[in-house]
């Protein structure tokens, strides 16, 4: 049995990479929760109850902001590849949010990898890092392995110095570590804050009358968006090379928030237009204009392709937005008699 620790596994894509991993039958997967007043699992509760998962799924209680218990779970769990998903990922609450952010997607990454350098002393430890393509910010698209780095937000400097933390630590200690650079990557699990999931949910409660208006910020900017079950397998691969390296995972297109939004209301047949405001508190002191990724290398050394498409992603994203407005329709009607 190969024993993996993700960080991060309440979160969109730590409940992919378990779903992926426990999908193998020689993988142990632990997850690292945060304490809560609420449990806040609705994305992995299915894997405590599967058959797949059974006896090889476990959670832990922990944080990127405290050390100490960082290593106890290494020597605990003992995990032969680590993969950080855990962070404050919003962008705009980064703002909001700097010191915070920087400490847990920042020094939260050297903590761990201090803590998996100590470890694979003793035996080998394989290191994942969620890096992100905010971390070339205003470099000029496409965005390639050899674009320079110029990020937008506290989110992503502090995201680019995990990355060369991660980097300095496969150099200085021969640490098998490797970062994705991810761009953007969305599904139905996406949380609700994030435009994707936003437009696709508001797009599908508006059909349904459960909403009437969607406030937004800037609509120009474009993103490269990819399928987030996609770019879990990514990750994987990525620990299975003989050598670390880093890699950029992207689908290579690139669509406007309009283009987006046209999409999502044209499912429903509604036209956007119609239903948009505006709010300047959306907006961000330091915006990301143009993203549009480079994935040549992942494709030809891990032999990695995206399955699904911009036009399929969101296709995917309304219809099951739509079958969640509908089972909140038939429960308000219920209610009321
Ligand atoms: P989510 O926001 O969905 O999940 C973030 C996860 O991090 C949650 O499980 C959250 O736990 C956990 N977390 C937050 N703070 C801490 C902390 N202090 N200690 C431990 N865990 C913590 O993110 P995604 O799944 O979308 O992204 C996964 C990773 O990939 C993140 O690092 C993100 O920055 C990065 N990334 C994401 C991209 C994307 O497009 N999705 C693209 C590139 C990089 P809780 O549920 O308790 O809040
Ligand atoms: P991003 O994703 O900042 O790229 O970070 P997000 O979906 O938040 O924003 C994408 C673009 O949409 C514009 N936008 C809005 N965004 C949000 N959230 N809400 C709005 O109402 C809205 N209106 C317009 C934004 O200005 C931006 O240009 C995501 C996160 O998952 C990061 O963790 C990850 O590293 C990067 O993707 C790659």
């Amino acid at each position: 049995m190969k024993r993996a620790l993700i960080t991060g596994i309440t979160g969109q894509d730590g409940s992919y990479l378990a779903e992926f991993l426990l999908d193998k039958p020689d993988y142990e997967v632990h997850g690292l929760v945060r304490r809560s007043s609420t449990l806040n699992r609705q994305r992995i509760d299915h894997l405590s109850h599967d058959a797949t998962g059974a006896g090889r799924f476990s959670l832990h209680y922990a944080d990127l902001a405290d050390a100490s218990c960082l290593s106890a779970l290494l020597e605990e769990i003992q995990p032969d590849e680590v993969y950080n998903l855990g962070a404050q990922s919003h962008v705009r609450v980064s703002f909001d949010q700097p010191l915070y952010t920087a400490d847990v997607v920042g020094l939260g990454t050297l903590r761990l990898l201090e803590a998996v350098r100590v470890l694979n002393r003793r035996r080998p430890v394989r290191f994942y890092q969620a890096s992100s393509s905010e971390m070339f910010g205003s470099a000029p698209a496409p965005q390639g392995p050899d674009t320079p780095f110029h990020p937008r937000s506290p989110y992503a400097v502090a995201k680019l110095y995990a990355h060369w933390q991660t980097i300095n630590y496969r150099e200085a200690y021969g640490l098998f570590a490797c970062s994705g650079i991810l761009f953007n990557h969305e599904s139905p699990r996406r949380g609700e804050s994030f435009v994707t999931r936003k437009v696709t949910l508001a797009a599908a409660r508006i059909k349904e009358g459960l909403q009437k208006r969607l406030v937004m910020g800037n609509l120009e900017s474009k993103r490269d968006w990819g399928f987030a079950g996609d770019y879990v397998r990514a990750m994987w691969l990525m620990l299975q090379q003989e050598k670390p390296d880093d890699y950029i995972v992207a689908t290579g297109e690139t669509y406007s928030i309009h283009q987006l939004l046209e999409k999502a209301f044209q499912l429903v047949d509604l036209d956007y237009r119609d239903f948009v405001d505006f709010d300047e508190r959306y907006v961000r002191p330091s915006e990301v204009d143009v993203l549009q990724g480079d994935a040549t290398k992942a494709r030809q050394v891990l032999g990695w392709e995206p399955e699904v498409d911009f036009d399929g992603l969101v296709q995917m994203m309304v219809e099951h937005d739509l079958e969640l407005a509908r089972r909140e329709k038939h429960a308000l009607a219920f209610q009321a008699g």
